[in-house]
């Protein structure tokens, strides 16, 4: 959830799934049905391997321009496991409906992400019913470089229904996403929890799937200002950095009716990794359920074994163990009272250049003088001369709480070639959280946490 290179009242009756709501005419409580939930996720828990397609994003910086090969081969991100494992266990309580399970690109390979999301749903939870396709094997941003362009010199448009994005961004588990859609009985709670490349293929195909969903909760975003840190080291917003023009485009989407869109910001979701304050995954702190089955011991034992390398592999870099990440998305979509969420608005911000751009400034022998995205003044906090590991990273999602800042999404440098495509849409608004409700919201965001996740 980060790059490591550049890396109300809490109620009893809501923590044990027991939602009631009053009728307008009779004192009798009804349940609520409760949420369904899709997943769109870069499910990596327990592998070792690259991000996936991280290689095709515009990196590099010599001067012949070549696309660098992913070689960062690491144990990769618990958090989608997590999730998804903590889901189906709520489900199983009556709490979440899981309707499907699209893996996309990002903290692995689409294929070995595959294998995970069955040895989760399939083999510990034993569920032969909740459909798995794969989603995006990479990012678009390959498209950005450099632009296509016409025999007229004109250049091959990125945007819109008609441009080349929307053309080809369709696959298995996009189309999956707009069949549960419009088979669903409710509207649905889709987490987007890796890159946005399938959502943003979603509504930028499909507007018409609007009206199905009842919102979007994305693991993204920082607040306007904030430095991304992790016990003082500067990682950056991975599910946007592994494909900001997706990101770029699915904040842009025009559908016949707004899509609710709710940003988990790292000034929360960064806040349990930190030292200080941290939520953390080993045999201390998951117990499974009580009184435990022969199927919760097996469950319980893979994933501690599995999130072992991952622990080991963050504490090496962090000094402590990792946090969650992708958790806060289906929290807020179970027990939204845990945390202060306001409206705001989300822009992109372009951090200034890319290598291939003929803007990149060179020196006489046509050897670049700077690295790329930490142009000097650049506009992207956390970048600028020296902080060469966001020398991968293009753009930010900025989240800003001033609702009179109705420029446009697109920020920063645009216009060149390589840069995001200046589109014609506004900052986005979104509905932004930034920290827990209370202290006491919390420790019960840890207890929900520690209680289901095995
Ligand atoms: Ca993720």
């Amino acid at each position: 959830v980060v790059g490591l290179r550049a890396l109300a009242t809490v109620s009893l009756v809501a923590a044990s799934g027991l939602l009631f709501t009053a009728c307008s005419d009779s004192t009798q409580a009804q349940p609520l049905e409760p949420p369904i939930v899709l997943l769109s996720t870069d499910v990596a828990i327990g592998l070792v391997d690259t991000h996936g397609a991280q290689g095709s994003c515009p990196v590099p910086f010599d001067s012949s321009w070549p696309y660098a090969r992913d070689t960062d081969v690491s144990p990769q991100d618990f958090d989608d496991g997590l999730t998804l494992a903590m889901a189906l266990n709520l489900e199983a309580q009556g709490d979440v409906v899981v309707d499907a399970v699209v893996p996309i690109f990002g903290n692995a390979t689409v294929p070995a992400e595959m294998l995970v999301a069955r040895q989760i749903v399939r083999n510990l939870k034993g569920r032969e019913d909740i459909p798995i396709e794969p989603g995006a094997m990479g990012p678009a941003s390959q498209t950005l470089q450099p632009a296509p362009v016409w025999f007229d010199g004109s250049v091959v448009p990125i945007e819109g229904p008609e441009g080349s994005f929307a053309a080809a961004c369709r696959n298995r588990g996009v189309d999956l996403m707009r069949e549960r859609l419009l088979a669903s009985s409710r509207p649905v709670t889709i987490l987007a929890i890796g890159p946005m490349t399938d959502v943003a293929c979603l509504l930028n195909v499909f507007p018409d799937v609007a009206g199905r969903i009842a919102e979007i909760v994305v693991l993204a975003s920082r607040v306007e200002g904030e430095s991304l840190t992790i016990n003082g080291k500067i990682v950056d917003d991975f599910n946007p950095r592994e494909d900001p023009l997706a990101a770029t485009l699915f904040l842009a989407a025009k559908t016949p009716t707004p899509v609710p869109i709710r940003l988990m910001t790292f000034q929360l979701t960064g806040q349990t990794s930190q030292a200080d304050d941290l939520i953390f995954f080993d045999a201390s702190t998951l117990r499974g359920p009580t009184p435990s089955t022969p199927a919760s011991e097996r469950s319980l034992a893979w994933v501690l074994a599995a999130l072992e390398p991952r622990n080991a592999f963050w504490s090496s870099i962090f000094g402590t163990e990792e946090g969650p990440f992708d958790q806060y998305t289906l929290a807020a979509t179970l027990w939204p009272h845990l945390f202060a969420c306001d409206d705001a608005l989300a822009y992109v911000l372009q951090c200034p250049f890319p290598a291939w751009s003929s803007a990149y400034p060179t020196d006489a022998a046509g050897d670049p003088t700077e690295i790329p995205f930490n142009a000097p003044a650049n506009p992207c906090v956390d970048h600028g001369p020296g902080s060469s590991s966001l020398a991968q990273v293009p753009a930010q999602i900025v989240v800003t709480f001033d609702l009179a800042d109705t420029g446009p999404l697109v920020r920063g440098t645009t216009g060149i070639d390589g840069n995001l495509p200046a589109l014609d849409a506004k900052a986005r608004p979104v509905t932004a959280c930034t920290g827990f409700a209370s202290q006491s919201a919390r420790q019960e965001f840890q207890n929900l946490l520690y209680a289901n996740t095995w």
